[in-house]
């Protein structure tokens, strides 16, 4: 009788994280990222300057290759960038998404907010946007990024994420056409993004007063389709923020995660009270049940400063990394999760 009581107890101590503000997570162990958003608060940063500015660090640190500039080149070899502030106070969104040329996306996201009365901006036009903005106009391709799209060139254009077309994408490069006569093949229910190919970054910062933000930026899946969009700058998909109940944000495969609203739904599971970790979790079960193999993990915190996190378990993801800061930690720390 004393084990499973036990386990019982050692469950709840798991899924109840100590609770001070203000906190702020991110997602992967991005930790320059975490440490930059974290001295911003420590000046005096309002919470949109910290997910500003921590975001921004892995834009110019270029994290993993997934966020910011020279990574992920599309099916042109062009890479192209989504991000997304959103301030929970007022429930505004400042977005931009696929793009072009300009490096801090998510400094653009924010002057959507502060000089438009839109949410989201897209393409060339919000490159245009950031040049009025004041913004630097530059080349997103570095050798890195360019051998990348060689490589994939090279081998017949694999993977990629076109179906029932001819040519055959599982086998040739395009240009693809619809074919006379459909041809509905199985769609590939492994995720084509995985561990090595993925990371953007997400952030929920909770002020010393529960005031929430939170924000994406990354440049989306490699060798996408171009004009793809995934769910980094969509809010509520991406990440959500409202000083009245928390914060959450999402990473992995976004083409799926996007369908669910997983951030939105998390904080919405968090206004009615569920524990943060019980939110995550809830949202990535939700999503297993159409998508089992998906690749994707969400991070989640309330307005009294507890938090937690939740990913997917497939073949070769078992566990999730985030980052957190908070008065209870010495310095913004690694943590660890089990994939469910
Ligand atoms: C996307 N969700 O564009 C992003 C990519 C990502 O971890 O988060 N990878 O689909």
């Amino acid at each position: 009788m004393v084990v499973p009581l036990l386990l019982v107890v050692l469950q709840l101590a798991g899924a109840t994280s100590a609770a001070a503000l203000p906190v702020v997570i991110n997602t992967w162990a991005f930790r320059k990222a975490a440490e930059t958003a974290w001295r911003v608060l420590q000046l005096g940063g309002s919470e949109l300057d910290a997910v500003e500015r921590g975001c921004g660090q892995c834009e110019i640190d270029q994290c993993d290759g997934s966020v910011g500039y020279g990574g992920s080149p599309d099916e042109s070899g062009e890479t192209t960038l989504d991000a997304m502030i959103m301030d929970g106070n007022t429930m505004e969104v400042g977005a931009v998404a696929d793009l072009r040329h300009v490096k801090n996306a998510i400094g653009v996201a924010r002057k959507v907010i502060e000089y438009t009365k839109h949410t989201l901006l897209v393409g060339e036009s919000a490159s245009l946007f950031a040049v009025r903005m004041g913004f630097p106009y530059e080349d997103l391709i570095t050798q890195k990024s360019l051998l990348v799209y060689s490589k994939w060139l090279n081998q017949s254009c694999q993977p990629n994420y076109w179906k029932n077309v001819v040519p055959d994408s599982s086998k040739s490069c395009g240009p693809y056409k619809r074919p006379e006569k459909v041809i509905c093949k199985e769609e590939q229910t492994i995720s084509q993004r995985n561990v090595q190919n993925h990371d953007t970054i997400g952030m929920v910062v909770i002020g010393g007063s529960g005031t929430v933000a939170s924000g994406t930026s990354t440049n989306g899946a490699v060798h996408k389709i171009p004009g793809r969009v995934g769910d980094s700058p969509i809010a509520g998909a991406g990440s959500y923020a409202d000083s009245t109940a928390g914060g959450a944000a999402a990473t992995g495969d976004g083409d799926i995660m996007m369908r669910f609203l997983p951030s939105y739904q998390a904080v919405e599971y968090m206004r009615m009270g569920t524990d943060p970790t019980v939110a995550c979790q809830k949202v990535i079960s939700r999503i297993q049940k159409y998508a089992p193999n998906f690749f994707g993990a969400v991070i989640c915190a309330n307005t009294t400063g507890s938090y937690g996190a939740a990913c997917n378990k497939i073949p070769g993801f078992t566990q999730f990394h985030f980052m957190v800061s908070s008065p209870l930690l010495s310095q913004p720390t690694e943590q660890v999760v089990d994939c469910i």
